[in-house]
């Protein structure tokens, strides 16, 4: 299987491991970037629509702390920022679940894999959407017990330097959670590690697939190209990971590789 991949499994795992990410070039075909970006657009809208999926507006004026919690869907508009649970729908299902993923799940968990999550982080073209924090993507918050380190990102679009593109402090996987909570990085741990110094900007064209370490810090900022930024990331977790939830029943996640 690994023979054919058209990425260097090897290389790939090597490179994650030790920065935190790693680029597997353009992945995704142009057809099927269009058929996605048509459908996160369709489902924006409301001309699509599946039980259960979860919209976040984003801010209109870019700040993260401005933005509202809890409201789902608000009406057709192209102005979310998050679209989750994208598992639910087909066209989005098949590149979830698509076999060149499966070997380096498989690596990275050394067994089955299953699904923590699945959205898309949307940058309007109208307002360019808003400066996503230096966070990590784990911690208590995420209520599982043991920790996910694999995230898929595909840009659906081009993300250029001054378009929305991921930045990454590379290597700060491998200091852990800076907080048991998980999530945005708060200032002390900002001041005394200053990772503007150290990050790396990753501008993609769409298609382009990077993998992510969940502890990876990275953040993105607003788009100042005038044209949507769309990716979709996937978190993937080793299949014998339970949820640790108390408040509301614990979640069975879906099983991705194997499917039966
Ligand atoms: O796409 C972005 O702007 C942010 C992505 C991200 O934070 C993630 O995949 O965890």
């Amino acid at each position: 299987m690994a023979a054919e991949l058209p990425y260097d499994l090897a290389a790939a795992l090597a490179h994650y491991r030790e920065h935190g990410y790693a680029r597997l070039g353009k992945l995704a075909e142009p057809e099927r970037l269009v058929r996605m970006r048509d459908r996160i657009d369709a489902i924006m809208m409301g001309a699509v629509v599946h039980e259960g999926i979860f919209f976040q507006r984003d801010t209109d004026s870019g700040r993260y702390e401005d933005l509202s919690y809890g409201k789902g869907y608000e009406g057709p508009t192209l102005g979310y920022r998050k679209v989750e649970k994208l598992e639910k729908d087909p066209i989005f299902l098949e590149w979830i679940t698509h076999p060149l993923f499966e070997p380096l799940a498989r690596e990275v968990y050394g067994g089955d894999v299953t699904l923590y999550r699945a959205l898309v982080f949307n940058k309007a073209a109208e307002t360019g959407g808003s400066n996503l924090p230096w966070h990590q993507d784990g911690g208590d918050f995420w209520g599982l017990d043991r920790e996910p380190s694999l995230q898929v990102w595909t840009a659906l679009d081009d993300a250029p330097l001054d378009g929305g593109c991921l930045e990454i402090v590379p290597g700060s996987h491998l200091r852990g959670l800076v907080t048991k909570l998980g999530g945005v990085v708060p200032e002390p741990a900002l001041l005394r590690e200053e990772p503007e110094k150290k990050s790396v900007f990753l501008p993609v064209e769409a298609g382009e697939v990077i993998l992510v370490h969940n502890h990876a810090w990275h953040r993105s900022s607003r788009s100042k190209t005038g044209l949507p930024r769309r990716a979709l990331t996937v978190c993937y977790l080793d299949a014998r990971t339970e949820c640790r939830r108390k408040k509301r029943a614990p979640r069975s996640f879906f099983k991705v590789f194997p499917r039966a």
